[in-house]
């Protein structure tokens, strides 16, 4: 059993019991508000899909902000002969301004040196800073990092996060990958907004719904996006946006949001990622709103005791995603993110590719360990804890060069 510091709504063991779930009902995706089925893609196209996200925008995730901000992309460093010759190496930093204010990001990215035309293009977060991935010296400090006085603070040491981040694994099977730390995008604490780019552009009117830092960080990977997309040796039919448990709840939002990411990837996302909310089973709306009261908009915290009263589910969220390729992931050991949850989620997302003719889930039956499924809708769960290894990146490589044809 786990104890979570929790609010006194929220104060109540976490239930791993799954004889506990709660009857639940899902919101039917292929049924419009008005009780329309949804039969053609228009339909779902020009009718249900934009519903559905207007609802996760005001009652999950905040509105991202329309407006604009300066961006302005420089190239700081840049090793032809990096990770032992086999990949091209740069650090470019983003300059983001807006009312008087600037906020940088700096942006990590590789490129296999062998290749032959364009390659497809993994965007993805790190979470303890470029200098986390690999231990050369030459990679400059996140600004979040930079920014630290102490120096000597154990999370500057080089190297420390690398296992997540099998670079030259990445390189060698013809992927590039761009990286940045995603406290640049947003400081991941209660105090962050001011520090954020939200600070940067025009605010919602209505204070419950405005975006906080998963909006932001998923805006950033689109920003991110847009300078991918022009540089000589990407691919830009084929951007892969891929994160790992908050940012594999930020990285579906992306991809709900932004149709440039033709793989959209989520590795152990849980709660307000892949998991179905509605299940309550590990981490919960109450759980998280109250930790973290600074990722969703203020609305969604209504629902915390409440699931029933969701009027959508994140099975709603991944549809967003069809017609284009989905992958969730899982971890045998990681029950806070609800494994099972995650499954059905895609497993009730797959309607809408089913409306597209496309293979989804097409099983109920969660698969064993090391048992991918890798129809247009993807999912495996193998063994150990949250984190993100090795097989999983084979996995996902595996199910973008079926995507790709490569
Ligand atoms: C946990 C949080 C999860 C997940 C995780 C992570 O503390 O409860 O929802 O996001 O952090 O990002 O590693």
């Amino acid at each position: 059993m786990v104890t979570v510091a929790l609010s006194a709504v929220a104060q109540r063991e976490v239930n791993y019991d799954e004889s506990k779930v709660p009857q639940y009902v899902l919101p039917d995706v292929l049924t419009c508000q008005d009780g329309t089925a949804v039969r053609t893609k228009k339909q779902w196209e020009k009718k249900r899909r934009p519903e559905l996200l207007r609802t996760l925008f005001s009652q999950e995730y905040g509105f991202t902000s329309e407006g604009k901000v300066k961006v302005q992309y420089e190239l700081l460093q840049e090793d032809r002969q990096a990770l032992d010759g086999t990949a091209t190496q740069q650090q470019v930093m983003i300059t983001f301004s807006g009312k008087g204010k600037s906020v940088k990001a700096l942006m990590l990215v590789f490129v296999p040196n062998q290749r032959k035309g364009r390659v497809p293009v993994f965007i993805g977060y790190n979470f303890r800073g470029n200098h986390s991935m690999l231990p050369n010296e030459e990679i400059l400090y996140s600004p979040y990092f930079q920014r630290m006085k102490n120096r000597k603070d154990p999370v500057l040491t080089r190297n420390n996060q690398a296992s997540r981040w099998p670079l030259k694994y990445i390189i060698s099977r013809g992927y590039a990958l761009v990286t940045m730390c995603y406290q640049d995008i947003f400081p991941d604490n209660k105090d962050g907004g001011p520090e954020s780019i939200t600070a940067l552009l025009p605010e919602t009117d209505d204070a419950q719904s405005r975006w906080q830092a998963l909006g932001a960080w998923a805006w950033g990977s689109s920003r991110i996006a847009d300078w991918v997309v022009k540089q000589p040796w990407a691919n830009k039919k084929q951007l892969i946006v891929m994160g790992h448990s908050r940012q594999g709840k930020a990285s579906l939002w992306a991809g709900a949001q932004d149709k440039r990411f033709k793989v959209v990837i989520s590795n152990d996302s849980g709660c307000g990622g892949a998991a179905l909310s509605k299940r309550c089973f590990g981490e919960t709306v109450a759980i998280i709103t109250n930790a973290f009261p600074h990722w969703f908009c203020k609305n969604f915290s209504q629902y915390a005791g409440r699931e029933e009263a969701l009027p959508f589910d994140q099975h709603e969220l991944l549809a967003l995603v069809a017609p284009r390729y989905l992958y969730v992931a899982s971890a045998e050991q990681d029950d806070w993110a609800d494994q099972k949850g995650e499954f059905l989620s895609a497993r009730y997302a797959s309607a809408v590719y089913s409306l597209y003719g496309l293979e989804g889930i097409t099983t109920d039956q969660m698969p064993g360990l090391h048992q991918p499924i890798m129809n247009h809708v993807g999912y495996h769960i193998r063994a150990g804890k949250h984190d993100v290894t090795q097989y999983d990146w084979q996995c996902y490589m595996d199910f973008c060069d079926k995507a790709f044809n490569r």
